[in-house]
């Protein structure tokens, strides 16, 4: 089962200026083959799909845990589009055309589909499927696919965050090469307690340091590169057998955390859209809502 919290994975700073084909360009590291949806629904699959769960218990604990943050990686990246798309248009008659923009912007669908908010596509706007699954029931191969899959999304957040300045972009991306990073890892772990290879060997993929990205410094000073969460109160602690010794690059003590970071942010609130119809409940229409509310409260 899955407990949610009404909290943000990190704070995101509100963009300084709105950016939607920043916006569409982002839309890759959420529904693209390498995005978060991606990662979230291979291990989500993975554990449920997982065979000798008993015996290989650390595996197991491995791939449940990474889903569970792979949830949160998922809506903070649907909320970095919100906040890229946000003031991009203002409230008109529609003779004035308040959604002009729109037809110029690269991802019109943002502006006809949903009220300026994110989509579970592709930045070329291709529906994410679940044809991106990959769960074979072979524990080494779908470590390996993980491993892999982790690489490729890391390749795709450095090539996004060559492609906008944008400060909400920005922040995200940083705070996501460092967790993925740590995924990284933990799949090449798990490889080599599985098979004895030493996976770590080829970390970093592409060979760049995380530390060219200005964003990811602070993180780094904290050490996020070096822990893995349960995100859980009680399950899953056998990622300790797994998560332990020296990280690669670093040199520090890896750690493992039963539950959540002690960080996060708040949930960005999005402001009436009028020229969208969002949420399309008036003043005179909440006064009645309300009503309703206090009536059924029995007040
Ligand atoms: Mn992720």
């Amino acid at each position: 089962m899955f407990k949610r919290v009404d909290r943000l994975a990190i704070e995101l700073p509100i963009s300084n200026n709105p950016d939607p084909n920043g916006a569409s360009a982002v839309q890759e590291l959420l529904g693209g083959k390498f995005g978060e949806m991606s990662t979230l629904n291979n291990y989500m699959y993975q554990s449920f799909n997982f065979r000798g769960r008993s015996k290989l218990r650390p595996f197991y604990d491995i791939v449940a845990s990474i889903t569970a943050e792979e949830f949160g990686h998922v809506e903070l990246v649907a909320n970095t589009i919100n906040l890229m798309l946000e003031g991009s248009t203002s409230p008109g008659a529609p003779d004035t055309t308040p959604l002009r923009i729109g037809k110029d912007a690269r991802m019109t669908s943002h502006f006809i589909e949903s009220a300026q908010t994110a989509l579970p596509y592709d930045s070329m706007g291709r529906p994410w499927d679940g044809s991106n699954v990959f769960s074979s029931g072979n524990l080494i191969l779908d470590l390996l696919h993980n491993f892999f899959l982790e690489c490729g999304a890391r390749t795709h957040k450095m090539r996004v965050y060559e492609m906008t300045d944008n400060n909400t972009a920005r922040e995200m991306t940083g705070y996501l090469l460092v967790r993925g990073g740590v995924h990284i890892l933990a799949y090449a772990k798990a490889l080599e307690i599985a098979t004895g290879v030493d996976v770590t060997k080829l970390i970093p993929i592409p060979n760049l340091d995380n530390k060219a990205f200005d964003t990811t410094r602070k993180w780094e000073a904290m050490g996020e590169q070096r822990r893995l969460y349960t995100f859980s109160d009680k399950d899953y602690q056998q990622i300790a057998q797994i998560w332990k010794g020296t990280h690669p690059t670093d040199g520090g003590k890896l750690e493992a955390f039963a539950g959540l970071p002690g960080y996060g942010g708040p949930i960005p609130e999005l402001p009436d859209l009028p020229e969208e119809f969002a949420p399309g409940i008036s003043p005179e229409d909440f006064l009645q809502i309300a009503e309703r509310l206090k009536r059924n409260a029995g007040l």
